[in-house]
């Protein structure tokens, strides 16, 4: 059925191992309409319109009674020839399709293998292929909007508006080549700089922004302040949980503890982490020495201040950034503090311990929204691009040094960024990456 030059034909199961009402076996490749006759004993059903019928093993016996879905290529998921079979969900009837399927020479597929040959029958490039697999894994309404878009195409829509302003930079500049003398390449030059220059700033903040990433792995938000204020009690209120040890005594946590909390529709992951105080102790100093770090490296900050200790204010306006939260605490003891936040910090109050936190989660809420609304689609969601951004921003650079000495090293250098936007979209990137990107997967997808 398969020869040695054509991929072979694979199946796998869609839906997730175990029983089920329906499980979902997908089949492609050359030698399905083959596999899919003999297995139904029947002439092929029309196009994508879903019929009922029986599935036979090779004696002849009934395995199961399906819907049967026919999906010609070029016009189906990877491309090929493909099907799919709802089945009944049974490990029994899953096994003896299976076995079935093995003896007409079908062979199970490797993770992602369906989405490898979609992107290799240039069904959808590299970020769309990666979108799926986002979208398979989405916990979150933030992580399943993201994945949609790039889906839709957003995110390799910005890298080709890069590389179609490098090309065009690349053009003057081969003019500037062709032509070294004419009185012409002074204004050419100019234009082809000012074109690097853009791209270059656009790269810078496009790196700048955290959003695709955060989206994916949660946003981190450090709760800190001095001992005691009331944080671990914050964690577990917002987490409505007892995520982390809650005691008088000053110094009751030394970890950092992370707990993600759905919020707005995003993954959020909050740490508590101990309190802020000048000590002898390695241990607790480590602590300190972990809090300042997370809290310098984190979305936002939310500095907790315990209102009976006005002083304790003083302890965590030195970490916070603009816009960062300050909790007012444990203000059902105390109406009068006259305490006030700083000016580019926004502030509310809680009661922690009885679990009066809702205006820190609104807070919370309307941070997340500003950080979605009305702003374009993030150029990096997973490391991969970053990396490759990175390295097309480093090639920039290069090239517009090299415009000072002359075009033909500069047009090098930007010919390399195009290759590196190009690799993002999997245009032109080595088998071993692709491998990479597609073990990922899961089977079935
Ligand atoms: N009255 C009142 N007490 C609170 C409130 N929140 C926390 N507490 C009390 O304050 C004490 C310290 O609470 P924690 O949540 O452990 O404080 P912390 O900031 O994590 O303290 P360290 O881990 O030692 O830095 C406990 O006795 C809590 O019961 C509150 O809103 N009101
Ligand atoms: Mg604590």
């Amino acid at each position: 059925m398969s020869g040695s030059t054509r991929p072979s034909t694979i199946f796998a199961l869609a839906t997730p191992v175990g029983r089920g009402a329906v499980a979902v076996l997908r089949i492609s490749g050359a030698g399905s309409a083959d596999a899919l006759g003999l297995l139904c004993s029947h002439p092929l059903p029309s196009p994508r319109r879903a019929v009922v019928r029986r599935l036979f093993a090779a004696e002849g016996e009934v395995v199961d009674e399906a819907l049967v879905l026919w999906m010609p290529g070029p016009a189906s998921f990877t491309g090929e020839d493909s099907a799919e079979l709802h089945l009944h969900g049974s490990r029994a009837v899953i096994a003896g399709v299976s076995t079935r399927l093995i003896e007409l020479g079908l062979r199970l597929a490797e993770p992602g293998e369906f989405t490898r040959r979609a992107f290799e029958n240039g069904r959808l490039d590299l970020t769309q292929a990666e979108a799926i697999a986002d979208l398979v894994e989405a916990e979150s309404g933030g992580q399943r909007r993201q994945a949609l878009a790039q889906l839709g195409g957003a995110l390799s829509r910005r890298f080709e508006a890069w590389r179609d302003a490098l090309l065009d930079a690349l053009a003057l500049l081969e003019t500037e080549i062709d032509f070294p003398d004419d009185d012409v390449p002074d204004a050419i030059g100019a234009t082809a700089r000012s074109g690097l220059q853009k791209v270059s700033t656009e790269l810078q903040a496009a790196l700048a922004d955290l959003r695709g990433e955060r989206v994916r792995g949660g946003f981190r938000v450090a709760i800190i302040g001095a001992p005691n204020v009331g944080k671990s009690s914050l964690l577990n209120a917002l987490a409505a949980r007892e995520a982390a040890i809650v005691t008088a005594v000053a110094g009751t946590t030394r970890d950092v503890v992370e707990t993600p909390i759905s919020l707005g529709g995003q993954t959020v992951v909050l740490a508590d982490t101990a309190g802020l105080r000048p000590t002898d102790d390695p241990i607790e100093a480590e602590g300190v020495r972990r809090a300042v770090a997370w809290a310098a490296s984190a979305d936002l900050r939310i500095g907790v201040v315990d209102l009976t200790r006005p002083e304790t204010l003083g302890d965590v306006v030195g970490l916070m950034a603009a816009d960062d939260l300050i909790v007012f605490n444990k203000a059902d003891v105390t109406c009068c503090s006259d305490v006030q936040c700083p000016p580019h910090l926004r502030s509310v109050e809680a009661v922690a311990l009885a679990g009066d936190v809702a205006a820190i989660r609104a807070g919370l809420e309307h941070w997340l929204r500003d950080h979605e609304e009305g702003r374009e689609f993030p150029a990096v969601t997973r490391s991969r691009h970053r990396t490759l951004l990175e390295e097309a921003l480093g090639h920039l650079a290069r090239g517009q040094e090299d415009l000072t000495a002359g075009a033909e090293l500069a047009a090098e250098n930007v010919r390399l960024a195009v290759r590196a936007f190009e690799r993002i979209t999997g245009r032109s990137d080595p088998e071993a990456v692709l491998d990479r990107v597609f073990t990922s997967f899961c089977i079935g997808k």
